[in-house]
């Protein structure tokens, strides 16, 4: 049976990568932080079977724990501080945790692998936030870096370093370049579940106004279930590598806007939403588009959902989960 080590394991890609692997009969074992992590629950009920070890990436000899109890065979490092603005609050927390986090991780698997590095792959969760002002549209593997905020320079960190790992100690460590990717799952302080769930809840009367930032901003959206998928098959081939994860079209934030409220019937949703500059960031990045010719043929990956279909699925969600849950 194979074992797999999953950081980030309560959020949205660590649930969903977590059930597929599940479905393929591996052993889990998902790193959470800190004592009584609500979150314990939840991981718990979604996969059946599944080991919590307690460790922080920003601490090693945590991790070299971790590693020892589950002798892994894939370890996926999800784990980030992922929501860019709070990158400029907390750049420093930042740093320490979704760049030098990576190096910890591993450095963790190397102490404990020792001379037998081949018995371990890795992945790490790298983002299309490294291309920030990319001069080239759609941006590709070899799309120079130009990151615009400390998240995305922290990105580039672990980026690198999974390649000099694998260049210095000959290990298989590959990166998924990930686009955008959202469910019912994102969390509410990203724009397509903020969006989604105001929307609901604009539609049942608990809310009346919908604050946004930058309409014009473009991204490559996708759906997560999707996107777990590709990390796994980058770790079942046979040389590791660094891929482009995207499905290739982009919208606006006005687009996701329009669409959200046409899911619930209202045409016009001037009325509802305001422009607020303080959802506005220091540094924006403009136009995010990925081709992921390379994964679509090495890895025979796919995305499996389009946007509009995928806005519609997380306003459902969201009208669902409203119900239940009183207007506050
Ligand atoms: P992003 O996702 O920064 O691309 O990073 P987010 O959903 O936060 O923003 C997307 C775009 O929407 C614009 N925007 C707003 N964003 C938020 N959050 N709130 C608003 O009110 C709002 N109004 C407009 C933003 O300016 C931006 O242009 C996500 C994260 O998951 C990263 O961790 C991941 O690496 C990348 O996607 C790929």
């Amino acid at each position: 049976m194979k074992r797999a080590l999953i950081t980030g394991i309560t959020g949205q890609d660590g649930l969903y990568l977590a059930e597929l692997l599940h479905t393929k009969g591996y052993e889990i074992f998902g790193l959470i932080r800190g004592q009584d992590n609500p979150k314990y629950d939840l991981a718990r009920a979604a996969v059946p079977g599944i080991t919590l070890l307690k460790a922080d990436l920003t601490d090693v000899s945590s991790l070299i724990r971790a590693v020892q109890v589950a002798e892994p065979h894939e370890v996926y490092n999800l784990g980030a501080i992922s929501f860019v603005p709070y990158s400029w609050e907390n750049p420093m927390l930042t740093t320490e945790v979704t760049a030098k986090g990576v190096l910890n991780l591993l450095e963790a698997i190397r102490a404990w692998a020792g001379n037998d590095l081949a018995r371990v792959r890795f992945y790490q969760a790298s983002s299309s936030e490294m291309f920030g002002a990319a001069l080239q549209v759609p941006q590709t593997e070899s799309t120079r870096f130009w990151p615009r905020s400390p998240y995305g320079v922290a990105k580039v960190f672990g980026h690198q370093l999974t390649i000099n790992y694998r260049e210095s100690y000959g290990m298989h460590a590959s990166s998924g370049i990930l686009f955008n990717h959202e469910s019912p799952r994102r969390g509410p302080e990203f724009v397509t579940r903020k969006v989604t769930r105001a929307v609901a809840r604009i539609a049942l009367g608990h809310q009346s106004v919908l604050s946004l930032g930058n309409l014009e901003a473009r991204r490559d959206w996708g759906f997560a279930g999707d996107y777990v998928d590709a990390m796994w098959r980058m770790l079942q081939q046979d040389t590791p590598g660094d891929y482009v994860v995207a499905t290739g079209v982009d919208h606006s934030v006005r687009d996701l806007v329009t669409l959200a409220f046409s899911a619930v019937g209202i045409d016009d949703w001037a009325p509802f939403v305001l422009e607020d500059d303080r959802f506005r960031r220091p540094a924006e990045v403009h136009h995010l588009v990925g081709d992921a010719t390379m994964a679509r043929n090495r890895l025979g990956w796919k995305p499996s959902m389009e946007f509009a279909e995928l806005i519609q699925l997380m306003v459902r969600a969201d009208l669902a989960a409203q119900e239940v849950e009183p207007a506050r």
